[in-house]
């Protein structure tokens, strides 16, 4: 059988991101036959748009999911993060790969070199147009502005490298690896700075749900820790009804299942911790919601279900916390300024 995939267009990442699996499924199925195929979307048009307006609608994905759909093609590669929590009904996440770095990183103006976003002189002016960022840095890095920054990774270094508008700008340390650039990082932030995106650094493998032979193949993908992870974190983000342009922010590990969260606008910040045992689901539980193989859009047969279930239920109950405490009128504030932008 013929296996293929489609490219990611939006940025020349996508290539590299869509080769890197297809490496990985090559040596795991030395006899599969797998075609990759180049597509251009709606996003590679739009490239100036602030994906912040654009990401909401789920643009990037749509046409992509239609050539799944047409059985054009059998799997597709995408940033996990810039999926949805809510994937359309027919198609699901046959895998989330070890995650990469998922810290956002400094990319300064050379002439800059040597300094941090502390150091940088009052007034220097940084480009990004992740209103995450911007918000947490513009709380820990007062000195500082911030800017709006358009286009793929490539035009946004030209952008700051030829001219002389962005002191430094902000990007994942993830997609500047996988790129190549790794050397243009001046600081990789931690996350009592600038907490990541939900998903960020993860590749997910996007099928048909009920293309069980794909599903079984790409499931041997999955990095069971990182996927854990990421049920938590996109459970979170789907009960505060967040998309890829709310101001939402996260940091999980899996050693004591922790998950910290700041939903956080100019107006307000909101910060709490949850730990979740696995162990403490009991077998009932288990049983009655295990119906159900898919959490938040993630289908992982081969992860443990209890765990992945108490997963998506940390992930619940660290929004319900912060909803408790106001979150939604932030995040109702933030979609309002995003909207008029
Ligand atoms: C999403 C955001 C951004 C991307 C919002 C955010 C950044 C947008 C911007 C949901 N998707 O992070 O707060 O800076 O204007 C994107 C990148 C990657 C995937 C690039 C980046 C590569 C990293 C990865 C754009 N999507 O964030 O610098 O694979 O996780």
């Amino acid at each position: 059988k013929m296996f293929s995939s489609i490219l990611f267009t939006l940025f020349q990442l996508a290539r590299i991101q869509t080769d890197y699996v297809a490496e990985k499924l090559k040596n795991l199925y030395p006899d599969v036959n797998l075609g990759i195929v180049p597509m251009s979307t709606i996003g590679d048009k739009i490239l100036d748009t602030a994906l912040s307006k654009i990401g909401e609608k789920s643009l990037f994905t749509k046409e992509l999911e239609n050539a799944l759909e047409r059985n054009e093609v059998d799997l597709v590669v995408h940033s996990l993060k810039d999926l949805p929590t809510t994937l359309p009904d027919g198609f699901t996440i046959g895998a989330v790969l070890q995650r990469e770095s998922p810290y956002d990183a400094v990319v300064l103006h050379p002439k800059n070199s040597g300094l941090t976003l502390d150091s940088l002189p009052d007034g220097s002016v940084i480009g990004t147009s992740s209103l995450r960022r911007a918000a947490q840095l513009k709380k820990r890095f007062s000195h500082l502005e911030f800017k709006d920054i358009r286009g793929n990774l490539n035009t946004r270094l030209k952008k700051l490298d030829e001219k002389e508008d962005y002191s430094a700008i902000i990007l994942a340390a993830a997609g500047l690896k996988r790129m190549g650039w790794e050397t243009r990082i001046s600081q990789v932030l931690n996350p009592e700075d600038c907490m990541y995106a939900v998903g960020q650094g993860a590749l997910a493998v996007e099928v048909r749900a009920r293309d069980s032979d794909i599903l079984e193949m790409v499931s041997n993908l999955h990095h069971p820790e990182t996927v854990l992870r990421c049920i938590a974190e996109r459970a979170f983000l789907r009960r505060l009804e967040g998309g890829c342009s709310v101001p939402v922010a996260v940091h999980t590990e899996v050693k004591d299942s922790v998950v910290r969260n700041f939903p956080e606008t100019d107006s307000g910040i909101c910060e709490e911790t949850r730990r979740s045992k696995a162990c403490r689901i009991t077998s009932k539980q288990f049983a009655e919601e295990s119906a159900d193989f898919q959490h938040v859009g993630v289908t992982a047969l081969n992860v443990p279900q209890f765990s992945q279930v108490a997963a998506e239920k940390l992930g619940v109950a660290l929004a319900d916390l912060l909803l408790s405490q106001g979150a939604m009128e932030i995040l109702t504030t933030a979609r309002k300024l995003n909207d008029a932008r």
